[in-house]
């Protein structure tokens, strides 16, 4: 029996808000729970939908990063995969659409001992969201962004987003989208990212390696995951369910480590680069910003609460 952290036993009402007690995992119904607010299930996702897949290989990845969970804290946009966030039984935001990374970056500045995590959907991040991206990429900030891209704004309809192929029909495209569509891994590496990875839902092993590495960078990480929204994207594209895509994913995603991002751009139902594309080290934010203070001012400077090294 492994001792992790949780709180509350098989059949007790679970508090709300409740902070986790060291006790025996056999004493619960799912291996996971302890990082579920399961009091909220069943959740709102549709049968094949990938994110819960996200989600399962996100609480993986924390496990196995070994970080202290009182220290980490999610935050998700609006979406269906802003919803995750809430599902999560740790200190958690669901925030307006689009602005995770500005909540986030509060949260990382406010008190640089967290480990902030931005868990939102393709449109959150990259459309509304998108000024709030680059520009938290291009200053480092000690974020882990996981972009769920379904190549399409799900939650309100299925319309065409900057992330949707050409060709790909959408409620907004019923022709077929003509716009050229953002490749992610380009935008965040050249935008100022220090590690850029891109997996499927399907590759949950390697997508759950990735989180947990990702974790323990300093500095800005991005993870884009390829999912299936099987009620509106692959509905509408005749792409089957969500288990057709799997196989799509199966059949036709490529690993690449170390990839030029230039060229992994994604052509609708042709083949997907994924793997891990970026790894640099670089200042992040809070070091850049102490660093050179402290040469301009010398003893002058006070570093604001902890000094960052
Ligand atoms: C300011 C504002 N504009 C628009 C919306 C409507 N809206 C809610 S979710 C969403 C799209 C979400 O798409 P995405 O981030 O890709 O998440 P998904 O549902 O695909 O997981 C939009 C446009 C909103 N809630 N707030
Ligand atoms: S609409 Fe699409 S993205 Fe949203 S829960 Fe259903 S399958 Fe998933
Ligand atoms: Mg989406």
């Amino acid at each position: 029996m492994t001792e992790v952290a949780t709180q509350s036993k098989k059949g007790e009402t679970k508090p709300k808000n409740e902070k986790p007690k060291a006790v025996l995992r056999d004493d619960y119904e799912h291996p996971m729970e302890i990082y579920l607010r399961i009091e909220r299930f069943p959740h709102i996702w549709c049968a094949t939908c990938g994110i819960g897949t996200v989600l399962t290989a996100f609480i993986s990845g924390l496990e196995k990063s070994k970080l202290d969970i009182e220290k980490v804290t999610v935050v998700s946009g609006i979406g269906c995969t802003g919803r995750t966030a809430g599902y999560l039984r740790l200190d958690s935001f669901h925030t307006t659409h689009g602005r995770a990374i500005p909540f986030a970056t509060g949260l990382a500045l406010g008190n640089p001992k967290l480990k902030v995590v931005v868990i939102s959907g393709d449109g959150d991040l990259t459309a509304i969201g998108g000024n709030h991206f680059i520009h938290a990429a291009r200053r480092n900030l000690d974020l882990t962004i996981i972009c769920v891209n379904n190549f399409n704004y799900a939650m309100t309809g299925g319309q065409a987003g900057p992330t949707t192929p050409m060709e790909a029909i959408a409620s907004t495209a019923p022709y077929g989208c003509y716009e050229y569509p953002f490749n992610l891994p380009f935008l965040a590496e050249s935008s100022g990212a220090v590690f850029v990875a891109r997996w499927t839902a399907l590759h949950i092993r390697r997508l759950t390696n990735t989180i947990a590495e990702a974790l323990l960078k300093p500095g800005f990480s991005f993870i884009e995951v390829i999912c299936p929204c099987a009620t509106l994207y692959a509905r509408r594209n005749r792409l089957g369910d969500g288990l057709d895509l799997m196989r799509f994913y199966h059949d036709n995603a490529i690993i690449k480590h170390g990839a030029n991002t230039r060229e992994v751009d994604i052509e609708y139902q042709k083949q997907i680069i994924v793997g891990k594309f970026v790894d640099i080290d670089k200042p992040t934010f809070l070091q850049q910003r102490d660093r050179f203070l402290k040469n301009k001012l010398g003893n002058q400077f006070i570093p604001y609460k902890e000094p960052v090294s």
